[in-house]
């Protein structure tokens, strides 16, 4: 029975030296040490040995299952360094490679536009100021002078919220809003979301537009002309011409249209400025003392310019884009390409 053990020891540690990975490692254990493998059959034995010979093949069997869990204990430690070792070779990192890019936006020309309007008035001293796009009747209509049956006014073309709440139909309220918060001199300009009832080709529902504002003692129609002919030589070419034509608008007086020489012919006459050679982009002009009055301003000692643009018109001009709605699509197509 002792040479048995002995066998069975060799035989496991044989059988143990030329595993190749956890589940033969585990069968083994179960061969040789399980509660039916081969130690447990052979220890079946003992009852029929004399009562000296079994103290001493206890003895064997206990030094026998020591030295077989000992090694099947550190065949396994062996075999899970191996395969962390070899894993750690297969994964080699290589830290030298570069980056993978992940695809990065751009900013839709509407924001470019808004932007670069915004950075040219700032270097004129103007600051960009916000207001509220659901608006009462009263800073979009009424403080601007609309008489109470001005067309503009229609639920045909005004969004109503409630009686006398509305989508703000330019940003003008909050031009009023400031004045209303600020005493003059006021230099300001008012870029946003504006909305209308109104949509075929080349009308959007839903626009955008920047207006500007400038009050101050002794501000001429000469400082408006001076200011607006910066702006449109810095935003669309030094020697671009600039013309003024009378306009009207409730809340100046006198009104002004202005115009730039066509960016598409430069003035000799094509389709996109109907064969003028001009291309209206502002209104503008002298705030009417009305205003003033609904304000709380002094018209005596103060006068002020305003004027307004549409930023999807600036934006189609500036870029060459001849359809509108492709500024409302968001392709990425096309809005990556600006
Ligand atoms: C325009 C054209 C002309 C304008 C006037 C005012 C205010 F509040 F001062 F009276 N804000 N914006 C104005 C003037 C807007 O847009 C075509």
């Amino acid at each position: 029975m002792r040479d048995q053990l002995l066998n069975l020891q060799n035989q496991a540690l044989a059988d143990l030296a030329g595993i190749t990975g956890e589940d033969e490692l585990q069968s083994l254990r179960v061969r040789f040490l399980g509660k039916k493998g081969e130690l447990t059959s052979i220890m079946k034995g003992i009852g029929a040995l004399t009562a000296e010979e079994r103290p001493l093949i206890g003895q064997v069997v206990n030094s026998v299952r020591d030295c077989l869990e000992a090694a099947f204990e550190s065949a396994s430690t062996l075999l899970r360094d191996t395969i962390k070792s070899q894993k750690l070779n297969n994964e080699k990192v290589d830290v030298t490679l570069p980056g993978r890019s992940l695809p990065s936006g751009t900013k839709h020309p509407v924001s470019l536009v808004i932007e670069e309007i915004s950075d040219i008035f700032a270097g004129l001293g103007f600051i960009v100021a916000e207001g509220p796009e659901i608006e009462l009747d009263y800073y979009n209509f009424e403080a601007l002078n609309f008489p109470k049956d001005h067309p503009a006014r229609d639920m045909q073309d005004t969004f109503f919220v409630q009686n006398n709440l509305l989508l703000r139909t330019h940003t003008s309220p909050v031009q009023i809003r400031t004045m209303l918060k600020q005493k003059p001199p006021v230099r300001i300009i008012a870029p946003g979301t504006v909305y209308r009832c109104d949509y075929d080709a080349t009308h959007s529902p839903m626009f955008h537009q920047i207006e500007g504002l400038m009050v101050d003692k002794g501000v001429t129609f000469g400082d408006l002309k001076g200011i607006l002919t910066i702006f449109t030589n810095q935003m669309f070419g030094s020697d671009i011409g600039v013309r003024l034509r009378p306009s009207f608008f409730p809340f100046t007086e006198p009104s002004a249209e202005v115009d730039i020489a066509c960016v598409i012919c430069r003035g000799k006459g094509c389709r996109v400025c109907k064969n003028t050679g001009w291309l209206e982009i502002l209104g503008a002009g002298m705030v009417d003392p009305e205003v003033f009055r609904h304000v709380d301003y002094d018209s005596e000692n103060y006068s002020g310019f305003a004027f307004g643009m549409g930023i999807e018109r600036v934006a189609m001009l500036k870029y060459g884009i001849s359809d509108m709605r492709l500024l409302f699509e968001n392709d990425v197509r096309f809005l990556s390409q600006f």
